[in-house]
C-alpha cells in the first residue's frame, strides 16, 4: 500500500471572511495552539504584499495605483499561483500551513465590485488547480458589526455596500463548492469564543486521520 508507506503530510487549512472578521486574529491563535500541541505549523497570507505582484497589490488596494478589474484579479490570483510550490513543499515535510484568506476572496472580491464587471463564474477559473484545503473556517459577521472594529474604511474595498454583496457572494461560492469541508464560525463574539470554536473544528480535522500525497487541485 503506496500510502501506508509515504509519510503523512501537513493540513491545508484556510481562513476566509470579510474585511475586519477577525482572519489575522485567529489565524495567529490558531498557529499558537497548533504549536502548542508539538506539530509544525506555517502561517501564510494572501495577497502576500511582499512578492513583485503583492507590491502591485499593495498600490491598488491603497489607491496609488489604477488596475483594471481583469488585470488586477489575475494579479491576486497569479500572487497565490507563485505560492504553489513553496506550499506544497512544506505540506509534505509535515507542516500544517493557516492561509489567511485564499482563492475565495480572491473570486468574491471581484465579482462584487459595483461594476459588475466581472462574473463569479469568470473570476473562480484562474483558481482552479490551486491545492484544495482540507478545511475552510468561514468567520461569519455581519457588515454592521465589522464596521465596528478598529480600522475598518482605509482600503479600497472597504464600504459598507461592497461587504454586503462579499458576504452573499461567499455563502453563493460555499453552497456552489459542495465538495469543500467549509465550516462557518460565528465571528460576531468576543475573541477567546471565536477561537474556542475554531479549535473545536481543529481538533475534529486532527481527529479525521493525518492526509497523504498532495492535496487535490
Ligand atoms: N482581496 C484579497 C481581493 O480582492 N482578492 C484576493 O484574492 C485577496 C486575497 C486586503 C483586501 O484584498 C481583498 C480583500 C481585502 O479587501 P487583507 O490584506 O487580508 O486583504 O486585509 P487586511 O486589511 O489585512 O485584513 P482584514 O481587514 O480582512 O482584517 P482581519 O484579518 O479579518 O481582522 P483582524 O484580525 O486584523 O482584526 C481587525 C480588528 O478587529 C479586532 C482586532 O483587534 C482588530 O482591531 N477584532 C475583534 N474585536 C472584537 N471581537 C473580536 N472577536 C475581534 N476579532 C478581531
Ligand atoms: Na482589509
Amino acid at each position: 500500500d503506496v500510502e501506508a508507506d509515504s509519510k503523512p503530510r501537513g493540513h491545508l487549512i484556510v481562513v476566509e471572511g470579510l474585511d475586519r472578521s477577525g482572519k489575522t486574529t485567529q489565524c495567529e491563535m490558531l498557529c499558537e495552539d497548533i504549536q502548542g500541541r508539538e506539530k509544525k505549523v506555517k502561517y501564510i497570507k494572501f495577497p502576500d504584499r511582499t512578492t513583485a505582484t503583492g507590491q502591485m497589490i499593495n498600490s491598488y488596494l491603497q489607491g496609488k495605483a489604477e488596475q483594471n478589474d481583469q488585470a488586477i484579479h489575475l494579479l491576486f490570483s497569479a500572487n497565490r499561483w507563485e505560492a504553489v510550490q513553496g506550499m506544497l513543499d512544506e505540506l509534505q515535510s509535515g507542516t500544517t500551513i493557516v492561509i489567511d484568506r485564499y482563492s475565495f476572496s480572491g473570486a468574491v472580491y471581484s465579482a462584487a465590485k459595483e461594476n459588475q464587471n466581472l462574473s463569479l463564474e469568470w473570476a473562480w477559473n484562474p483558481e482552479i488547480g490551486l491545492p484544495q484545503p482540507d478545511l475552510v473556517l468561514f468567520l461569519d459577521i455581519s457588515s454592521e458589526d465589522a464596521v465596528k472594529r478598529g480600522g475598518y474604511g482605509e482600503e479600497r474595498y472597504e464600504k459598507e455596500e461592497m461587504q454586503i454583496k462579499v458576504r452573499t457572494l461567499f455563502k453563493h461560492l460555499f453552497s456552489k463548492l459542495d465538495h469543500l469541508n467549509v465550516r462557518n464560525i460565528d465571528a460576531g463574539q468576543p475573541l477567546q469564543s471565536v477561537a474556542d470554536q475554531i479549535w473545536q473544528v481543529y481538533l475534529k480535522l486532527e481527529e479525521s486521520g493525518p492526509a497523504y500525497g498532495n492535496p487535490p487541485s
